[in-house]
């Protein structure tokens, strides 16, 4: 039963069960699931669980590492099944995407970057702890379209703002747009920052990508 086995690759993060959680994402790829209902409904119910043990005092940072990895043993099978739903779009435009410097947290930036994918944009994903230097330099190697920088710490979102700074300063901002997000990331954040979009997860990153270009 479908819900059965989204219950079992909750657990498997929980548990920090590499081989159980890729394992249960081939059955699921086998019994034709969604891919991002099994993450969604699966993998990041039991992810979160863990974060919310964390974050009072029941897990640890051994606990989160675990959880990490058996979360990314699961995203290697299912990422390639999100990607192949995309395959023959037109390109809608060019996203530089990364997860901010200070910040190593990269498998929500992920999903975003195979989401964004799958639904027609070019991805430069730059990866983790990026230096906002860097950023600038891909979008002007690239001709970007869209900046797309993630931030899961509440002390490193304050380098979204830098990036949108930054374009200002390059004289690139009129022409490329900021979409943000991570966990702490608020509509009024978005604001504050000058940001043109942020997405609460994978699925609305895509359409604040649309949005901002209006496509
Ligand atoms: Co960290 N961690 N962690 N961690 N970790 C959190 C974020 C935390 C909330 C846990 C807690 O306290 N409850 C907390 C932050 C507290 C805060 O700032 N308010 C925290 C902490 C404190 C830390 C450390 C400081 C712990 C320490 O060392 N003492 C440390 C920081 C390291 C650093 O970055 N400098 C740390 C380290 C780690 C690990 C390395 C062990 C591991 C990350 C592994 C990895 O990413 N490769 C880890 C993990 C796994 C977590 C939790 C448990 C899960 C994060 C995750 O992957 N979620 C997390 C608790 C939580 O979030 N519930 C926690 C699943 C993922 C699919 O969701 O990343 O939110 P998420 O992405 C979503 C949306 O946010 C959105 O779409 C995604 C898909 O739905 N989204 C975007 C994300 N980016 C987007 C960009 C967009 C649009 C949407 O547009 C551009």
């Amino acid at each position: 039963m479908k819900q059965d086995l989204l219950d079992a690759m909750a657990r498997s993060v929980i548990d920090g069960d590499v081989s159980a959680a890729a394992d249960l994402a081939r059955q699921a790829v086998a019994a034709d699931i969604n891919p991002l209902e099994a993450i969604n409904g699966g993998y990041v119910a039991g992810i979160t669980q863990v974060g919310e043990r964390y974050g009072c005092g029941e897990a640890f940072v051994p606990d989160l590492v675990l959880a990490g990895a058996a979360m990314q043993a699961a995203m290697s099978v299912l990422e390639p099944e999100l990607a192949k739903s995309g395959s023959q779009r037109e390109t809608l435009g060019v996203v530089v995407l990364a997860t901010v410097k200070g910040d190593i947290h990269d498998i929500g930036k992920n999903i975003v970057g195979t989401m964004l994918s799958a639904s027609g944009f070019t991805v430069h994903d730059l990866g983790a702890d990026v230096p906002t230097d860097r950023i600038i330099d891909k979008v002007r190697e690239v001709g970007a379209d869209i900046v797309a920088v993630s931030a899961l710490l509440t002390t490193t979102m304050v380098e979204q703002e830098r990036v949108v700074q930054a374009l200002e300063e390059a004289g690139l901002r009129e022409a490329v747009k900021v979409i943000v997000g991570g966990a702490p990331v608020t509509g009024q954040w978005v604001e504050s920052i000058g940001a043109d979009g942020f997405g609460e997860d994978a699925v609305g990153a895509v359409a604040a990508a649309r949005n901002a270009l209006g496509r």
